[in-house]
């Protein structure tokens, strides 16, 4: 059994130096290792992590152990390690199976060294973003009930036997690379996911995606144990949607670019969380801004913030910087592409790769293409005018730039050990979202960073509007 698998573990002292850096900027986990690290609460707790294994995310993993746990970690997409944070922390021993540009066989081969302690038997608990160590632990348990329940057949085995015995059909690269690791681990013991499902005691889940499948599980009766929806937590869809996108759409353009950005006319396309950062980081920009919605009541908002509302039609001869947030489809068409001013950015930073059309302009007939460097690229038309695409319409301040800034994963993260602590206390049951008391934690644990210094209620006033001095001082139904 190997003990991690990195790109480079002579990029250690790199990555070293790069977390001690970021960690001032995660005062929320280093707050949590503060308060609650020397009770360690999640002593004797194996956890697997299957989330980006970035600088921060190695902040996280680090926090967790002061909390006494017990950590083993992949990443959760095949290009987004940073090789240097890898390294860095398996050299402390804590096993990591994860490197920028994995293949898909290799990705489900590092989930499960990730899942698979040197005694054979899975974790106690997991941190997932987009659900796949959550999906490997039930398609697993499908598979090992199906193989059981059709031993007769003895003839076939392993990856085969799964694909007669589940009914599986032609399926895609990745859907093989899962059912291969699923037969892998059945070979090692025939009953592993029914073990590491009885032992599994939650999950906590990072993003809408994984989210969406849990709710899923638990209303078709599914779901194999607890879970915390982290992703709907205040301090991190708030910091995910708003302040992170603030920050880090304006990063993706300038290093895409290095555009001037002051006096141009920027569109950005849906005025939700994410439209909502945008256009306030334009405009602090000092860009002329304007907006589009479907929906009156954003549209509104818009207004009152003082923010011209048009369509993206109306606005083909006037801008030049388009920005997709709505998380929906074909925002831009090829057709609008074709008829936008010489110079023209297009990005997006909210569905993954469909708000652009970008298919369709690669088709464009009469189209050239001109990649300038990676992640950016020039279209120009047949009557002459350009534009310039960024990161090929997939999410800009990811593809163009390195994500949210620290101090937005630390407010996710602190989520997540908030969430990891109340799974292991025991007591969850199905999905819930994070208690509001300990959403409310979470921001506390970020106040001192930002040199905030708090009110307390006095028993007067709080029984007056009718909560507790220490909160919660929101009904759950609040927006914020
Ligand atoms: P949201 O629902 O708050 O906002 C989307 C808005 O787009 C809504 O107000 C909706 O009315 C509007 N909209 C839908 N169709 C439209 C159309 N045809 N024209 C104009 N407006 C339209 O969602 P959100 O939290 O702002 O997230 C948006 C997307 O951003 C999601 O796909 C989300 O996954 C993604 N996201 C990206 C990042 C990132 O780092 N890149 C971070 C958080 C979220
Ligand atoms: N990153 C990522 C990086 C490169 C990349 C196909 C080739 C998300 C959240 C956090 O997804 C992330 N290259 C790609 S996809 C892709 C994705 N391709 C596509 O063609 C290039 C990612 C969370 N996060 C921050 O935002 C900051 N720190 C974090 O941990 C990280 C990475």
């Amino acid at each position: 059994m190997i003990k991690y698998k990195v790109k480079d573990i002579k990029l250690a002292e790199l990555g070293r130096r790069l977390i001690e850096t970021e960690e001032p900027e995660m005062p929320g986990l280093m707050e949590t290792r503060r308060k609650y690290g020397p009770r360690k609460p999640l002593k004797g707790a194996r956890i697997m992590g299957s989330l980006h294994m970035t600088v921060e995310t190695a902040i996280l993993i680090e926090t967790l152990k002061v909390l006494g746990a017990d950590v083993r970690w992949a990443s959760c997409n095949i290009f987004s390690t940073n090789d240097a944070a890898a390294a860095a922390i398996a050299a402390t021993g804590t096993p990591v199976f994860a490197w920028k540009g994995e293949t898909v066989e290799e990705y489900w081969w590092c989930t499960r060294e990730a899942l698979t302690w040197p005694d054979g038997q899975g974790p106690d608990l997991i941190v997932d973003d987009g659900g796949d160590a959550t999906l490997f632990i039930h398609k697993g348990l499908e598979c090992e009930k199906a193989l059981k329940a059709g031993k007769a057949n003895k003839a076939l085995k392993g990856l085969k036997a799964i694909k007669a015995l589940m009914g599986l059909g032609d399926l895609s690269a990745e859907e093989n690379a899962l059912y291969t690791e699923i037969a892998n681990a059945l070979k090692s013991d025939p009953d592993w996911f029914s073990k590491a499902a009885a032992r599994i005691k939650g999950v906590s889940e990072e993003t809408t995606t994984g989210v969406h499948r849990l709710y899923q599980l638990e209303a078709k009766g599914e779901l194999l144990f607890p879970a915390v929806n982290v992703n709907d937590s205040v301090t991190k869809s708030k910091f995910d949607n708003i302040y992170g996108c603030r920050e880090s759409l304006i990063d993706g353009i300038k290093r895409a670019t290095d555009v001037m950005l002051a006096g141009k006319n920027a569109f950005v396309c849906g005025y939700g969380d994410v439209g909502k950062g945008c256009a306030e980081a334009l405009r602090e920009n000092h860009c002329r801004v304007r907006v589009s919605e479907v929906d009156p009541i954003c549209a509104l908002q818009a207004c009152m913030a003082g923010f011209d509302v048009g369509t993206v039609q109306d606005a083909l001869k006037w801008a030049n910087l388009f920005v997709t947030t709505t998380g929906n489809v074909d925002i831009i068409t090829a057709e609008d592409m074709a008829k936008m001013r010489d110079q023209t950015i297009v990005c997006n930073i909210g569905h993954f790769d469909d708000e652009i059309q970008v298919a369709r302009l690669m088709a464009w007939p009469g189209v050239r293409r001109t990649t300038i460097k990676p992640q950016v690229d020039r279209f120009t038309f047949k009557d002459g005018h350009s534009i310039y695409l960024l990161a090929e319409g997939r999410l800009v301040n990811l593809g163009c730039a390195t994500g949210h800034p620290g101090f937005v994963m630390s407010s996710s993260f602190t989520n997540q050990c908030l969430a990891q602590m109340l799974l292991w206390e025991g007591g969850v049951k199905g999905v819930i979202r994070l208690p509001k008391k300990l959403d409310e934690e979470v921001a506390r644990l970020h106040l001192a960073a930002r040199g905030a210094k708090l009110t307390r209620l006095t028993k007067r006033q709080a029984d007056y509007i009718g909560v507790p001095v220490a909160g919660p001082f929101k009904p759950d139904y609040y927006r914020y």
